[in-house]
């Protein structure tokens, strides 16, 4: 059943980084991103309401995304709301969520200020259905989370979800209690405007005033989202913090482009983009989710993205309680282990110079799940870069010699990352080659650096 999960979250939403056209240069843009470009592994973080049902609703399993509980049992708001005085999160520690985001070796975090079910994670004057006024907590938990990442060098960003709110009557989604958003015409049938001016509006003008540099905000499904109604957000972000970024997914142009969730697309791409993933099936905490992948996938999945010019956002769901589960910590923390000997070839990388290494199109004209051609993808190896370097991340054992696709330059000089251990570097009849001692260092991933004459690749 959970697999289904991923399925529903591709298909909730799909902005192929690769498909568009790239936008012309843009100076300021890319001074905002720098910071991101260099960053390239963030931690997600969902966490509200959904987690004290955690799956489950009056006895009966729900199915679908944690966070998505309230829509797909129908949950009245009044009902919805009772899950408010049970949210007594007394195990949460800021600094230790921090602490873990940083043994991950990542560097930015992202957290839910406000998910579609409309609660507000944050103490709020546009609404009194926040966890300070709603919930016998009573502490604003982005607060302590910011003055976290303030005192430990760490970004942060908000995840706002600026179109549904299935807690107004007015906002996008709740069909069950208000009736549908639009007509079969598509007119409009609730006052979304009053409901964008009244809440969302303020309530995004709240996070950017009370909690320091905001790294990002990360908009999400933008329903009935206008470019003029879009544009309103994006005028509040840039005159309240000019440097803050804005996700692909506002419903007006962002600053970087969103993938699908989980989707990592086949090509790179040099304008800057991001992929939000999961580490088990679902974003908000579902207690009978345990399909966590392994640290081996994650790694292969933040390199693949790397290579490709992305940035690998990874979810953890933090329970009622306020505990991230272990399962996540663990493999976080292993991830983390490897880039403190391999970051390296991860953080302010480049892309490959060659791509073959990537896969291919199928030529029997599948179709992938969201009916696009599939793509047949390698994971044995993949290529990060540096001025006058390449990373060469193995996950399998390369037979030995491994052949490097052909290069103009001049290659130098190979050693292993993790131990500057050198590695057999052999040009002959044209072809130049990699001798790695076996069995593999690292079996999750070794890396082998590569350099070159130049300061770029010519093929
Ligand atoms: O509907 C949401 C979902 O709950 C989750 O927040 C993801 C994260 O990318 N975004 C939407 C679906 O794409």
């Amino acid at each position: 059943m959970l697999r289904l999960l991923s399925v529903v979250s591709i298909l909730a939403l799909t902005l192929g980084a690769q498909t568009q056209p790239p936008r012309p240069p843009d100076a300021a843009r890319e001074k905002r991103l720098e910071w991101f470009r260099e960053a390239k592994y963030g931690l997600f973080i969902h966490w509200g309401l959904y987690a004290v049902p955690a799956g489950e609703w009056k006895g009966q399993r729900s199915l679908g995304l944690g966070e998505w509980i309230m829509n797909r049992s129908k949950i009245p708001v009044a009902e919805y709301e009772a899950f408010a005085k049970q949210f007594n999160p007394v195990k949460f520690d800021a600094d230790q969520w921090v602490q873990l985001a940083q043994d991950a070796g990542m560097k930015y975090v992202v957290i839910t200020s406000k998910h579609h079910d409309g609660f507000a994670m944050f103490k709020s004057n546009a609404s009194r259905y926040n966890i300070v006024d709603a919930t016998p907590f009573k502490r604003d938990v982005l607060k302590e989370l910011a003055d976290a990442c303030a005192r430990r060098g760490m970004r942060l960003g908000f995840y706002y979800s600026q179109s549904q709110d299935w807690h107004e009557k007015d906002g996008a989604g709740n069909v069950w209690d208000f009736g549908p958003d639009q007509g079969a015409d598509g007119k409009e049938l609730k006052n979304y405007d009053a409901y964008l001016r009244g809440k969302a509006e303020p309530q995004v003008k709240e996070l950017l005033t009370g909690y320091g540099p905001v790294a990002l905000i990360w908009f999400d499904t933008p329903r009935m989202m206008t470019p003029e109604r879009g544009q309103r957000f994006a005028d509040i972000v840039r005159s309240l913090q000019p440097n803050t970024l804005i996700d692909g997914r506002l419903g007006t142009e962002g600053d970087y482009k969103s993938t699908g969730d989980n989707v990592i697309p086949p090509e790179a791409s040099t304008e800057a983009w991001e992929t939000p993933a999961t580490i088990n099936d679902t974003w908000g905490f579902r207690k009978d989710d345990t399909n966590w992948k392994a640290p081996a996938q994650i790694a292969f999945k933040l390199v693949d993205i790397v290579s490709k010019g992305g940035n690998y956002l990874l979810n953890v769901g933090p329970t009622a309680e306020g505990i991230i589960p272990q399962p996540s910590q663990d493999i976080l923390r292993t991830v983390g282990r490897w880039l403190k000997v391999n970051g390296e070839a991860v953080y302010g990388a480049g892309t490959s110079p060659f791509g073959d290494e990537f896969g291919e199109y199928t030529a029997r004209g599948a179709k992938n799940v969201r009916g696009e051609k599939l793509f047949l993808p390698q994971t044995e190896w993949r290529v990060t870069s540096k001025p006058g370097k390449l990373y060469f991340t193995f996950f399998a054992e390369p037979r030995a010699p491994f052949e490097i696709p052909a290069v103009k330059n001049r290659l130098t000089r190979a050693y292993r990352l993790a131990d500057n251990a050198p590695v057999e570097l052999k040009s002959e009849k044209g072809a130049t080659t990699l001798t790695l001692e076996r069995p593999m260092l690292d079996p999750m991933a070794t890396v082998v650096v590569v350099e070159y004459e130049g300061r770029k690749i010519e093929r």
